[in-house]
């Protein structure tokens, strides 16, 4: 399902750095992105050579903003980067206009697509803690330009209170019931996600990750068959996990769809939403999804080490594989070239190759290879040392000690199948049986 972009919420000027590399040319082009996907029209663009540490502009090119924003009625400024809260009230009280930067942006793309209440309040504890300091700076200029700021006397406000101080403990109150609210929230999900373990215990989970657009959803929605999560052009049109479940033979396959990675997003931001990403951490499988058809190699390469370090930290453990997505937009000779990339950087892990929205296929099969280990009943007259062993190298659900013992094992590690546990049982003259349950 494709949804439809909106009518423009208004109209910006939208100021860039001078790309002086191939790197800060791609962030512009996902800035730009960035604006659109908020349904902003930019009017004027507008070039930065030099970070100013008070006013992010020169004095000259200040005036000449300023000059611009007079001319245009209605508009505001989008900062196609992170500004600091002093830098960001200066230019504010200088322009007198409206001034989003990269990251406010990105949290206002959040604030609107947030579907559940848990990213909902994720939002609102990551808008406290970055537009806070910036509050708070407005506030104590207004109290300078009131004259009194300078007096921290107790009840010379009328209130009986300092204004800064309500500021600061409303802050900490707010962030304390958010943070309250978020635990209440993950616990639940915790145990709904056990609860689902404990029903499905051998059912495979996989997770979907990946960069922003490239094609999570609409993977999950050909998995499953189903229109459960929202496909667009947009970047960031996923922001809640959505978790369904397919059927392959006998096998129950549980995918969850996340929100996709950009690269250079506040670290605090990327705290905030790991919460929804810990829903990967119990996935026997991580499906790392690529835009295939991105304009080069370079662009495939760094959104892809933009992903991989974030799963490399917050799911380390889990397998993975490599989607290469979108391939409908390729021709057989870029195919086997983006193919050749993926194998030589990422040797580890296996490279899948798909249209999301034609065929999926092979990522059922890619699947499939990870179906849970077989479980098996072994019954043997007692023996400590080969218990023992049977311990070390499977995982064993179930024993009882009447008489005969048993155990109920699956095994673990490839290496120690089967037939070392038959061997060791022969070696130490253990009479036993084992059969597959
Ligand atoms: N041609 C082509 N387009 C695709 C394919 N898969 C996805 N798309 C398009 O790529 C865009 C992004 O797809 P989504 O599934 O929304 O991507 P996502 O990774 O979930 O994006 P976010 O939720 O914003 O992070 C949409 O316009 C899809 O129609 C594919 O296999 N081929
Ligand atoms: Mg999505």
């Amino acid at each position: 399902m494709e949804a439809e972009l909106a009518e423009p919420r208004g109209e910006c000027i939208l100021i860039l750095p001078y790309p002086d590399t191939k790197h800060d040319l791609f962030l512009n082009k996902e800035m730009r992105m960035l604006v659109k996907s908020s349904n902003y029209r930019v009017v004027e663009e507008f070039r930065l050579r030099i970070n100013n540490p008070k006013y992010l502009l020169s004095p000259s090119r200040l005036i000449e903003l300023k000059s611009i924003v007079e001319k245009l009625a209605d508009v505001f400024i989008i900062v196609g980067a992170h500004l600091s809260a002093k830098q960001h009230i200066n230019l504010e009280k200088k322009l007198e206009c409206l001034i989003i930067d990269k990251f406010e942006l990105v949290l206002e793309i959040f604030a609107l697509r947030a579907m559940t209440e848990e990213a909902k309040i994720q939002i609102q504890l990551a808008q406290l803690k970055y537009e806070g300091p910036r509050e708070r700076l407005r506030l104590m200029d207004r109290l300078s330009v009131e004259g009194a700021w300078h007096t921290e006397r107790a009840g010379f406000w009328g209130t009986g209170e300092n204004p800064l101080h309500e500021f600061d403990a409303g802050a900490k109150k707010r962030e304390a019931h958010l943070k309250g609210k978020l635990a209440d929230l993950k616990q639940k999900r915790i145990d709904r996600r056990l609860n689902r373990k404990r029903h499905h215990h051998d059912s495979v989970y996989v997770s979907i990750v990946g960069y922003t657009s490239a094609g999570k959803s609409t993977l999950l929605n050909a998995l499953t068959n189903t229109d459960a999560s929202s496909v667009s052009p947009r970047l960031f049109e996923t922001l809640d996990t959505r978790i369904r479940s397919f059927k392959l033979e006998d096998l129950k396959i549980f995918v969850t769809d996340t929100v996709g990675f950009i690269e250079d997003l506040p670290t605090f931001l990327i705290d905030s939403f790991r919460s929804t990403l810990e829903e990967s951490i119990a996935a026997d499988i991580i499906l790392i999804v690529i835009d295939g058809s991105e304009s080069s190699l370079d662009l495939i390469v760094q959104k892809l080490n933009v992903t991989v370090n974030t799963v490399n930290e917050i799911m380390p453990q889990n397998n993975r594989i490599l989607v290469l997505n979108k391939i409908d937009l390729l021709s057989s000779e870029q195919l086997d070239k983006r193919e050749n990339l993926l194998k030589k950087h990422f040797p580890e892990y296996e490279v899948v190759s798909v249209s999301a929205e034609k065929n999926v296929q092979p990522v059922i099969r890619a699947i499939e290879k990870f179906r849970p280990p077989k479980k098996y009943l072994l019954k043997y007259n007692p023996n400590h040392v080969f218990r023992s062993f049977c311990h070390e190298f499977t995982t064993v659900e179930e024993e009882s000690f009447e008489g005969q013992w048993s155990m109920t094992f699956s095994i673990r590690k490839p290496t120690y199948g089967l037939e070392a546990i038959k061997r060791k049982g022969e070696a130490l003259n253990v009479t036993f049986e084992v059969r597959e349950v």
